[in-house]
């Protein structure tokens, strides 16, 4: 695949690396029970993560019917079943320290990675909370590990309401807890500001999606 991207120009570390999680998530309390954790700059070196995320990993385009048509999903698609390898060890690594600092809290594993790859900014996703599975009904969570150029991720009440922004790209983290993915939507909207790749790897326990 053929997508230049602008290496970041605060992150010159060549070796993709993560920092600690521990004491340095910010958490915010939102409504309803709730929260988003925050670390800008987890991983450090993370183009170096992004040029194998932007290589030939199966990326698919989905498509949906929307009413007489069928038209592309604005976004590519990969998939990873616990099972299968993460293309990059740092991923594993990512997975693992998540798991070992939200376990106690979560009481299961982190297991699957979806990916997303924004192409440039007329890619997004509109507003949705993952409710396929026992995101419906149950408390859970969604860790989203950002790589390339950011763009915002807007999160507002299920329903409608203010927006709250996250600037995520270049190795951010942000995990959406408790009640988020039931009481509240998420969203990542396009831009017609000139902006490069953006891949998001969300880590989900089984059975949510
Ligand atoms: O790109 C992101 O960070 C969000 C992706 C997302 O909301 C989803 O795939 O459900």
């Amino acid at each position: 695949m053929q997508l230049a991207h602008q290496p970041s120009i605060w992150d010159l570390a060549e070796e993709a690396a993560l920092t600690p999680l521990a004491g340095r998530v910010a958490r915010h309390e939102l409504s309803a029970g709730a929260w988003v954790d925050h670390l800008p700059g987890w991983v450090t070196g993370s183009d170096e993560v992004l040029d194998v995320l932007l290589g030939d990993i199966g990326w698919r385009e989905d498509r949906r019917q929307m009413y007489e048509r069928e038209v592309a999903v604005p976004r590519l698609l990969r998939w990873y079943s616990g099972q299968e390898e993460l293309p990059h060890r740092l991923l594993t690594d990512a997975r693992e320290q998540l798991n070992r600092h939200y376990l106690p809290e979560l009481g299961e594993l982190f297991v699957t990675a979806g990916m997303c790859l924004y192409r440039d900014g007329r890619d997004s996703v509109a507003w949705h909370g993952d409710r396929i599975g026992r995101g419906r009904s149950a408390d859970t969570m969604v860790a989203i590990v950002s790589f390339g150029s950011p763009r915002p991720l807007l999160l507002r009440p299920a329903g409608g309401g203010e927006s709250l922004r996250f600037p995520l790209g270049h190795g951010d983290l942000v995990v959406m807890g408790g009640s988020c993915q039931r009481t509240w939507e998420h969203c990542i909207p396009k831009t017609a500001r000139p902006v490069g790749p953006r891949v998001s790897v969300q880590f989900r326990p089984r059975g949510v999606a």
